[in-house]
C-alpha cells in the first residue's frame, strides 16, 4: 500500500505561488500540462484545478538524477513537486519554481485519448467519452465550478429564508407528471419507476407540517426527444411552503435567482471570464407575460398557435426573440397543466400555474396546487390515471392539508443561463441520453 508520506503535503495551489511567496520553498501537486526541453534548460508546466505553474529546470543547477526524472514525465503524469519560488518576467504568473525534488504520482499513457490543452476543438460525443480528460481543462471545469456556487448559494437561501432541506424516495409508485415520461424498474415482484419529481412527496410534507421544504435532487425523464434542452437524468431543485400562493413562491424564485447572479458574478469572476460571459444582474420583478398575451405575441411573429395548446419549439423561440432574459409566463391553461395545480376560481380554464423563462428556455414550473382532496381526486382521474394509485398521495389531504404552492427549477438549465451554453450536456459532469449510458 503507497500512502503519501508527510513530507509530500501540499502546501500551496498553483494560484497561492506567487510573488508573496518568492525564495520560499514550496510543494504543489498536480498534472503535466506541457514540457519543453530546450536542452540547457527543462520548462514543465503543472496544472492544478487553480490554475498552473511553471517548473524551471536549468540542467547545470539541478541534480542529474532530478534532470533524469524530468525528461522521464509524460503529458497528464500526476507529479508532486518540491521547490523554491523564483521571480521570472517570462514565466505565465510572474514565478517560476526551481525543483527540489520531484515525486511521480502516476505516468501517464500516451497517446492521450483527447487533447486537455484546447488548442484542438473536439466534438461533444469525443469529449464525453473521455469526460475525465475533458474535464480537466479551464473552460470545461468552470462550468462546475459556477454549478457548484449556484448549488451553495442556493442552500444559503433556503437555509437563511427558514426551508428544511429533505429528501425524498426516488424509487417511486407512481407517475407525477404524466404517465409517458417514466422509467419502469422492476422493484422485487413489482413494477416501480424511477421517480420524475419530488412533487407528490414535497406536498406531503406540507401536510406533515413541515411548512417550507427544499430539495436538491436528481429526476428522471423518460423522454425521447434528443434536444439540447433534455436529459433523461436531470437535477431539480425544489421548493414547497405552506400558506403561500402562486404570486409569493415567484417572488422567492426571482429573488432566488437575482442571489444567485450576484453571488456568481462576485466568487466566479475568473470562471466568467474564462467562458467569455458577461452576466447581467437582472434588477426588480422579472416580466410577466400571461399566457393568453404570449399566444398573441407568438401569432403576431406568424408561428401558428391555438390557445389551449403547450409552446411549441418554434412558438418557444419567436416568443424568446421577443424577450430580454428571464421573465415569467403565467395563468396557463388547466387542461395542460398537471392534476396538481390549482384552477383559478374566477375562471377555471385558467390555473395558477407559471414557468419561469429564460428567453427560448423554460427553467422552472410551479403552481399554487389543489389542496382540496376531492377536487385532486377528479383531477387525477380526468387526467387518465387512476385514483387509486395515489392512496398514500390522497390520504395526506384528507387529514389536514394547509393551501400551499411551490416549483421546480432545473439545475441544469440554471447553469446553462449562467455560462452562456447551448447544449445542456455540458453542463452535467456524465450526461444521460437517449444514446449515452456510459461513462
Ligand atoms: P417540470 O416537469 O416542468 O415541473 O420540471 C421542472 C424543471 O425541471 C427541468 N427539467 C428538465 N431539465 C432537463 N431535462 C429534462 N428532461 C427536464 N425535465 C424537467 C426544467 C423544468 O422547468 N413538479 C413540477 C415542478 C413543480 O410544480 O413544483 C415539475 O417537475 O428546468
Amino acid at each position: 500500500m503507497t500512502r503519501l508520506s508527510d513530507d509530500w503535503r501540499r502546501t500551496h495551489y498553483t494560484k497561492e505561488v506567487d510573488e508573496s511567496t518568492t525564495n520560499s520553498e514550496v510543494t504543489v501537486m498536480g498534472w503535466v500540462h506541457e514540457i519543453r526541453d530546450l536542452g540547457g534548460i527543462i520548462f514543465v508546466l503543472i496544472r492544478d484545478r487553480e490554475g498552473m505553474i511553471q517548473l524551471t529546470a536549468p540542467t547545470k543547477e539541478v541534480s542529474a538524477e532530478l534532470v533524469e526524472t524530468i525528461r522521464k514525465l509524460r503529458k497528464e503524469s500526476v507529479i508532486g513537486l518540491k521547490g523554491i519560488v523564483q521571480e521570472s518576467g517570462k514565466a505565465p504568473n510572474g514565478v517560476e519554481i526551481i525543483p527540489n525534488e520531484i515525486k511521480l504520482f502516476c505516468l501517464a499513457n500516451q497517446p492521450l485519448p483527447m487533447d486537455p490543452t484546447e488548442k484542438v476543438k473536439a466534438e461533444i460525443d469525443t469529449r464525453l467519452d473521455s469526460r475525465f480528460i475533458d474535464l480537466r481543462k479551464p473552460s470545461v471545469s468552470s462550468i462546475f465550478k459556477i454549478k457548484s456556487k449556484m448549488l451553495h448559494t442556493v442552500r444559503c437561501f433556503f437555509e437563511k429564508n427558514g426551508y428544511l432541506e429533505v429528501n425524498t424516495p426516488k424509487l417511486v409508485a407512481s407517475a407525477t407528471e404524466g404517465g409517458t415520461e417514466l422509467f419502469p424498474i422492476t422493484y422485487f415482484e413489482k413494477e416501480a419507476f424511477l421517480g420524475q419529481s419530488p412533487q407528490l412527496y414535497k406536498q406531503m410534507m406540507m401536510s406533515a407540517g413541515f411548512d417550507k421544504v427544499y430539495e436538491i435532487a436528481q429526476i428522471f425523464r423518460a423522454e425521447e426527444h434528443d434536444t439540447l434542452r433534455h436529459l433523461n437524468e436531470a437535477v431539480s431543485i425544489d421548493m414547497e411552503a405552506s400558506f403561500m400562493d402562486d404570486v409569493e413562491v415567484m417572488k422567492v424564485l426571482n429573488d432566488l435567482v437575482q442571489e444567485v447572479i450576484i453571488n456568481v458574478k462576485e466568487d466566479c469572476s475568473e470562471e466568467l471570464k474564462t467562458l467569455g460571459i458577461d452576466l447581467e444582474t437582472p434588477e426588480g420583478h422579472f416580466e410577466i407575460v400571461t399566457y393568453d398575451d404570449a399566444v398573441d405575441m407568438i401569432n403576431s411573429k406568424d408561428v401558428p398557435m391555438e390557445w389551449g395548446e403547450d409552446l411549441s419549439r418554434a412558438a418557444e423561440k419567436a416568443l424568446g426573440d421577443m424577450m430580454d432574459g428571464y421573465y415569467f409566463l403565467t395563468e396557463w391553461p388547466t387542461e395542460i397543466k398537471p392534476f396538481y395545480v390549482m384552477p383559478n376560481e374566477k375562471d377555471p380554464i385558467k390555473s395558477h400555474a407559471f414557468d419561469l423563462m429564460y428567453k427560448d428556455l423554460e427553467i422552472s414550473s410551479g403552481a399554487m396546487r389543489v389542496h382540496q382532496h376531492d377536487l385532486l381526486r377528479e383531477k387525477i382521474a380526468e387526467k387518465g390515471l387512476n385514483p387509486d394509485a395515489f392512496g398514500g398521495y390522497l390520504k395526506a389531504f384528507e387529514y389536514g392539508m394547509p393551501p400551499h404552492s411551490g416549483w421546480g427549477l432545473g439545475a441544469d438549465r440554471f447553469n446553462m443561463t449562467l455560462t452562456g451554453l447551448e447544449n445542456i450536456r455540458e453542463t452535467v459532469l456524465f450526461p444521460r441520453d437517449r444514446r449515452r449510458l456510459t461513462p
